[in-house]
């Protein structure tokens, strides 16, 4: 990658981010050698060529494969201060930080060793990094909606520790409305609701998450500028959308990054910000999705701030400290 340059390390906040995803090969090929699980990879070289993508699925499916070397409070600790320490150098003064429950408790990790591990890396992070954090925890769409309920049941002794419930995983095929009940349950304890909706789904599922589980942030809604009558309801409702520029790229739902919606979609006056989703597996952190959007769309500095300023109101920090920074 180019260095980046002043406007990439902007101050911003990190609102779409899978920690599962920041696992970067030379960390993953570490935490096996610790754990004794060898990869079905002969080196961080070869897994690396295992990065092309060809859709959602292909990717997940090395994602949730991947995950097989986190076990342990330390590696998840590991995992967090890894992302931190990039994230910081990358201009993040928060971060707002999913993980998948499921994708732990189905491998036999209790969901008490992910949360507790996550959490030694957050509470050095302000101290350690410069940066704040929350956490909000996903349920994968793919899989039931007592599965998912069963989760948010199981992490009732944690809640002190986490901002809200997400919805991810695989999109097409599992909609919004199966987690309903979910959703209201989450709502009922106190719990901030975002879900991933019109990433490879059409605009359907954005109005699902919208009317259905009442999200208050959309992840990703690439799709939203296909009907006009959802772009007025985001713009009315001033919904933000967590976009992922360089993730759209390689799962293919974009040909090139030249092609990316961003500045129609500011221009329609929605709430846009950019994030880097699954960095260890999509080529850049969030300084480095500012960067390549800003090359490839040529973003002025207005712009770009407009971005950084978005991402702080878009937050579910409570003070306007750090916007009244930009
Ligand atoms: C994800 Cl890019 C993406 N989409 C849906 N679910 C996910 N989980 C991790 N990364
Ligand atoms: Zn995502």
């Amino acid at each position: 990658l180019a260095p980046l340059g002043s406007h990439a390390l902007i101050p911003k906040a990190e609102l779409h981010l899978h920690i599962e995803g920041t696992l970067e090969p030379e960390l993953a090929f570490e935490l096996a050698a610790r754990n004794g699980i060898t990869l079905p990879y002969a080196d961080t070289e070869a897994l690396r060529t295992a990065y092309l993508f060809a859709d959602l699925q292909s990717f997940l499916d090395l994602y949730y494969a991947l995950m097989a070397v986190l076990i342990t409070e330390d590696d998840f600790e590991a995992l967090a201060d890894a992302y931190l320490a990039r994230a910081a150098a990358q201009g993040v003064r928060h971060a707002e930080i999913f993980f998948d429950p499921q994708a732990h408790t189905a491998r036999g990790v209790a969901l008490g060793t992910v949360v507790e591990g996550l959490s030694r890396a957050l509470a050095r992070s302000q101290e350690r990094h410069g940066v704040t954090t929350k956490l909000i925890m996903c349920f994968l769409r793919d899989q039931s909606a007592e599965s998912a309920m069963e989760t948010l049941e199981a992490a009732k002794p944690y809640l002190d520790r986490i901002v809200g419930v997400g919805l991810d995983s695989a999109e097409v095929g599992n909609p919004a409305s199966k987690f309903r009940e979910v959703y209201e349950a989450a709502g009922e304890l106190g719990l901030r609701k975002v879900a991933h909706a019109g990433e490879e789904g059409d605009p359907g599922y954005v109005w699902e998450a919208l009317d259905v589980l009442g999200v208050e942030r959309v992840d990703h809604g690439l799709r939203s500028l296909e009907d006009p009558e959802l772009v007025a309801r985001l713009v009315r409702d001033r919904i933000p959308l967590t976009l992922c520029p360089m993730s759209n790229v390689r799962l293919r739902t974009i040909d090139v990054l030249e092609d990316h919606p961003l500045v129609a979609m500011m221009d329609a006056g929605l709430v846009c910000t950019v994030n880097s989703d699954d960095p260890a597996y999509f080529g850049g952190y969030a300084g480095d999705n500012f960067h390549a959007v800003g090359e490839a769309l040529a973003l002025d500095h207005e712009r770009l701030r407009e971005l950084a300023r978005n991402s702080f109101v878009a937050s579910f920090l409570d003070g306007s400290a750090e916007e009244e920074e930009l």
